[in-house]
C-alpha cells in the first residue's frame, strides 16, 4: 500500500532512496551492490575525461557527527562509466541510472558530454558543478558567471535529460540569483547539496585527513539543516519542471522524510552508505514507510513540498 516510487523527468524508480556520488560507486563492483539491493538506482562517481588518482590518503575520516573527505576526485575516467550504464540498460529489468560527470576545464566538460551525446546512453546525467576538493579549482557553482555560460554552452548540443550536483548556498541573494540562472534552462534536476566544502575537524592536536592541511567537504549530522534548506529554496524558487533531489544528512526514514517534505523527489545517501553499507537502503526505506503509514501518506505525491510555516 505505501510507495516510496518516484520519478525524475520521463525516468520512473521503484524506490526514491539511492547513493549519493561519491560513496559506493567507484567500480563496477560497487555500482552493482547498489543496483541490487533496496536502492531506487544509483549515480556513479563524477568522473572526469582521464582517470584520476586523487589526492593523498588518508583522503576520508568517519567522525562522530558525519564525515570529512578531500578525495580530489579519484575516477576511473567517464568511458569506464558510461560503459557501465550503457551495458546495463540492455539488462531487462535494469534501473535506471545518474551519470555523474565533470570536467577539469570548461573545454573538458563540453568534450565529455558531447561523447555521452553521441552515445547510446538513455538515462540521467548530473553534471557535478561542486567539487570542494581539488586544489586549485573553485567549486564551479560558486561562480555564477561562468555557470551561467558552461550550461549556455551545454544546452547548445546537449539533449538528454540533464541535471546539476550543486554546492550549498547560505545567503537568501545567492539563492535568488542561482534560481534565476537555472530557470534559463531545461535542466530535468537539481541536486542539493554537495558536502560543505572546507570544513576542519580536529582529534587530540591534528588533523583526521592528509590533504590540504585537513580541510575537506563536510557531510552527515553537520550538514542536514544547510541540505533542507537548499531543497527547500530552490523547490520554492526553481520552475516546476526542474525537480530537486535531496542529498545531506540523511541516516533516518525521518531525515528522507523532511527532505521530501521540503521538496525532494529522489534523496541521496553518502554518509551513513559509508558507513554502514548497501543494506542502509532496507533499512531506511523500511523507517520512511513506517512515518508514511502513520501519518496515512500513501506516496511521497502526499507530503512533497508541503512543508508548513508558522503564520
Ligand atoms: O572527489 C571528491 O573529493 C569529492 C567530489 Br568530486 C565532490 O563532488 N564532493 C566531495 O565531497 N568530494
Amino acid at each position: 500500500m505505501v510507495s516510496t516510487h518516484t520519478t525524475i523527468g520521463p525516468f520512473t524508480f521503484d524506490n526514491c532512496l539511492m547513493n549519493a556520488a561519491g560513496v559506493y560507486c567507484m567500480t563496477r563492483e560497487e555500482l552493482k551492490a547498489i543496483e541490487d539491493s533496496a536502492a531506487g538506482s544509483f549515480v556513479t562517481k563524477t568522473g572526469t575525461l582521464k582517470e584520476r588518482a586523487g589526492n593523498p590518503e588518508p583522503r576520508y575520516a568517519d567522525t562522530a557527527l558525519g564525515s570529512i573527505n578531500s578525495m580530489g576526485l579519484p575516477n576511473k575516467g567517464f568511458q569506464y562509466y558510461l560503459d557501465y550504464v550503457i551495458e546495463l540498460q540492455q539488462e531487462p529489468d535494469s534501473k535506471n541510472h545518474f551519470l555523474s560527470l565533470v570536467g577539469m576545464s570548461p573545454e573538458e566538460t563540453h568534450t565529455i558530454l558531447k561523447a555521452v551525446q553521441a552515445s547510446d546512453y538513455q538515462g540521467l546525467i548530473e553534471l557535478n558543478l561542486s567539487c570542494p576538493n581539488v586544489p586549485g579549482k573553485p567549486q564551479i557553482a560558486y561562480d555564477f558567471e561562468t555557470t551561467d555560460q558552461i550550461l549556455s554552452e551545454v544546452f547548445s548540443y546537449f539533449t538528454k535529460p540533464l541535471g546539476i550536483k550543486l554546492p550549498p548556498y547560505f545567503d537568501i541573494v545567492h539563492f535568488d540569483q542561482a534560481a534565476a540562472i537555472f530557470n534559463k534552462y531545461p535542466l530535468t534536476f537539481v541536486n542539493c547539496i554537495n558536502s560543505i566544502g572546507n570544513g576542519l575537524v580536529i582529534e587530540d592536536e591534528a588533523v583526521v585527513i592528509k590533504p590540504k592541511n585537513g580541510f575537506g567537504g563536510l557531510g552527515g549530522d553537520y550538514v542536514k539543516p544547510t541540505a533542507l534548506a537548499n531543497v527547500h529554496a530552490f523547490y520554492k524558487r526553481l520552475n516546476p519542471s526542474i525537480q530537486i533531489i535531496g542529498t545531506g544528512g540523511v541516516k533516518t526514514g525521518r531525515d528522507a522524510f523532511e527532505h521530501i517534505l521540503c521538496g525532494a523527489s529522489m534523496v541521496q545517501i553518502g554518509t551513513a552508505l559509508h558507513q554502514e553499507g548497501p543494506e542502509v537502503f532496507e533499512r531506511i526505506t523500511k523507517e520512511l514507510k513506517d512515518i508514511m503509514a502513520a501519518k496515512g501518506y500513501d506516496s511521497l505525491e502526499d507530503f512533497r513540498g508541503k512543508l508548513t510555516y508558522i503564520d
